[in-house]
């Protein structure tokens, strides 16, 4: 027998005198599709041939060879990523990651058309599709503003790329059977204090009221409102601030993305899943790591994620969140920034699966903090990491750091080739 097997059989006899089933906890974490974000492989930069500057308050840092330079290079490399991600998972794009440009087409009237590659590729993989608006990285994005811009010729172009995506992504839902995702994420803000913040966010309000008129079944499409603390260059007032999307998400029933680098550095969005989703019972969360600021490190297991995953799992909203990554790191392998976060956020969602939950409450139903702390604490020590390399072994992906050989391997064979 394997050392990953028995291993995993004497863990499987640990948590079985806790009350913890680990097949059932892994059948779970099996279900969870996690949205890959696109943008780490292209450094948010979009396969638009004008090639904008990535604009909007977000910053990537790093020039580590390999970057995708269109959308074949980066579905080959995502394609080498879900390799060796255990189960079965989605991709989310930025709008601006099309496969072609029509010619005289803008974002303002993109289509299907810019995204058959994405289509054929999706279906052919059988891969959940999401889609956000790039809001950004454009020469629309004026003055730092663009849903809330004053120009109301600047406020429908954004308002029409808004309504584009929207169609993309029920396009997207309706042939692979299940919802897209659209994230509406605007930079719109001001470095310093503005004089009439209440306009902005009132023509933010209506612009997004446009953007959402023509009703789209859940089945196909689903909405989703990005708050965000501030951006660089939008220290000062964020339009689309938690107060404001917090009220418009409960307002027009869309769902709110919490972005975990997008509050305060103190703030840890694990306590705020369980305030929204007891009330709208479904969310989207953009996992990402803030080092001093909105840095989108690649994700650690760390207690904040931890704490994430837990009030992810631990109730009956499970299947209602929507897990995307959020993290643009091009210091490191892009395609091992993908594997290390995703795969990160998998072993925070194992453990939290395998939390001895009914003991701790029992603890805490009996007002018995002390056993409630002591047992938090001891559920530390469980060996979760033996459920997990059996899982990975189960799922057909490399046990522990081996999946590194294969990210080299093909760094190695194409990724250095592309400078
Ligand atoms: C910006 C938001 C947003 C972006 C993507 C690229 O801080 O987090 O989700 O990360 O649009
Ligand atoms: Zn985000």
């Amino acid at each position: 027998m394997k050392n990953t097997e028995k291993m995993y059989k004497l863990a499987r006899e640990i948590y079985a005198s806790h009350g913890v089933d680990t097949e059932a906890a892994m059948a779970a974490l099996k279900a969870i599709q996690i949205s890959i974000h696109a943008w780490q492989g292209d450094d948010v930069k979009g396969f638009e041939e004008t090639n904008h500057a990535l604009t909007g308050g977000c910053q990537v840092t790093g020039n580590y060879p390999g970057c995708a330079r269109n959308s074949d290079e980066l579905r080959a490399d995502l394609e080498v990523a879900l390799r060796l991600i255990p189960g079965k998972h989605r991709v989310c794009l930025q709008a601006h990651q099309v496969d072609k440009m029509i010619p005289g087409v803008d974002r303002d009237r993109f289509s299907l058309d810019n995204y058959r590659g994405w289509l054929d590729w999706t279906k052919a993989n059988k891969i959940g599709f999401d889609i956000a608006p790039a809001f950004y990285s454009h020469p629309k994005l004026d003055h730092g503003l663009s849903l809330s811009h004053p120009d109301p010729a600047i406020r429908k172009f954004w308002i029409d790329h808004g309504k584009a995506c929207r169609k993309i992504g029920a396009k997207f839902g309706k042939e692979l059977g299940t919802p897209a995702v659209v994230n509406f994420w605007a930079p719109d803000g001001y470095k310093d204090a503005p004089s009439d913040r209440y306009a902005a966010r009132k023509r933010l309000m209506e612009a997004l009221d446009e953007c959402f008129a023509e009703k789209i079944s859940d089945k196909y499409e689903l909405d989703a409102v990005e708050p965000k603390l501030f951006g660089i260059g939008a220290e000062s007032c964020t339009v689309g601030s938690a107060d404001f999307y917090l009220t418009y998400a409960a307002r027009k029933n869309v769902l709110v993305c919490l972005d975990s680098g997008h509050f305060h550095p103190t703030e840890n969005i694990g306590d705020k899943i369980s305030a929204i989703c007891c009330q709208q019972g479904r969310l989207l969360l953009h996992v990402s790591r803030g080092v001093h600021w909105d840095s989108d490190h690649v994700i650690l297991v760390n207690d904040e994620l931890l704490g994430i995953a837990r009030e992810t799992v631990a109730y009956d909203y499970l299947d209602r969140i929507h897990i995307c990554l959020d993290y643009f790191d091009a210091s490191i392998n892009r395609v091992a920034a993908w594997v290390i976060g995703a795969r990160n956020m998998q072993k925070a969602l194992l453990i939290a699966l395998l939390e001895p939950r009914a003991e701790i409450q029992a603890c805490e139903d009996a007002f018995d903090f002390t056993g409630r702390l002591a047992l938090q604490e001891e559920a530390k020590g469980l060996p979760w990491c033996a459920v997990w390399d059996y899982f990975c072994e189960k799922n057909n992906v490399p046990v522990g750091g081996a999946y590194l050989d294969y990210i080299r391997f093909y760094e190695q064979k194409n990724l250095l080739a592309r400078g």
